[in-house]
């Protein structure tokens, strides 16, 4: 195959494996929740990928990530952390992309308040968009949705998924007024 040739094909494949989304997190621990924000990119043939970047561990890794995310073509990142959890906080402090982060219950979080807290208190002008504790699905969605403004076929992947879900929850609504009936539906 000509030089050329073999390079444009290296192009080619590189723009098919674009990546999109970052998902982070602070420990290997943490994954049990964050594969859930995997899981629904998967579901919207989202490109993305996954690692582990802590922001008091690694915080030379951490200030890389950042810096680089924009450059690299991600467009959203996912960042997931429990206890002192400031790593959603930090990478937004170092870049413009939206930042989505996940609280996580882990082992050394008291309750799960102090890495909802961590997360969620940023001061004005740094935000980060928090989900839920342990809600890394929803994380997914949300980057799903971002990445949707601009993407046709992920927006109309959406509009099925919440097509679907109004679907099961009217079926589930049915069901049960089999037994339980109520004048709304009738
Ligand atoms: N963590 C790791 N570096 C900074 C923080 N906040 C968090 C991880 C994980 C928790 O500490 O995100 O939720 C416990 O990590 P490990 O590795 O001890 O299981």
């Amino acid at each position: 195959m000509a030089k050329t040739e073999k390079s444009k094909k290296k192009i080619i494949n590189k723009k098919a494996h674009q990546t999109h989304v970052g998902i982070i997190m602070g420990s290997d621990s943490d994954l049990p929740v964050m594969q859930d924000a995997a899981t629904i990119l998967n579901e919207f043939a989202i490109p993305f990928e996954l690692t582990v970047v802590s922001a008091h561990r690694t915080p030379k890794r951490m200030v890389e990530y950042a810096s680089q995310a924009a450059s690299r073509g991600l467009k959203v990142i996912i960042a997931g952390a429990g206890g002192a959890a400031h790593l959603p906080g930090m990478i937004a402090s170092l870049t413009i992309l939206p930042v989505i982060g996940v609280p996580i219950k882990s082992s050394n979080s008291i309750d799960g308040w102090d890495s909802i807290l961590s997360i969620l208190q940023m001061p004005n002008g740094v935000p980060v968009a928090t989900v839920a504790l342990n809600a890394a699905k929803n994380a997914g969605i949300i980057a799903a949705e971002i990445i949707g403004t601009s993407d046709k076929t992920v927006a109309d992947k959406l509009i099925n998924y919440k097509t679907d879900m109004e679907k099961s929850v009217l079926e589930k609504a049915k069901n049960l007024s089999a037994k339980w009936p109520n004048n709304f539906d009738e």
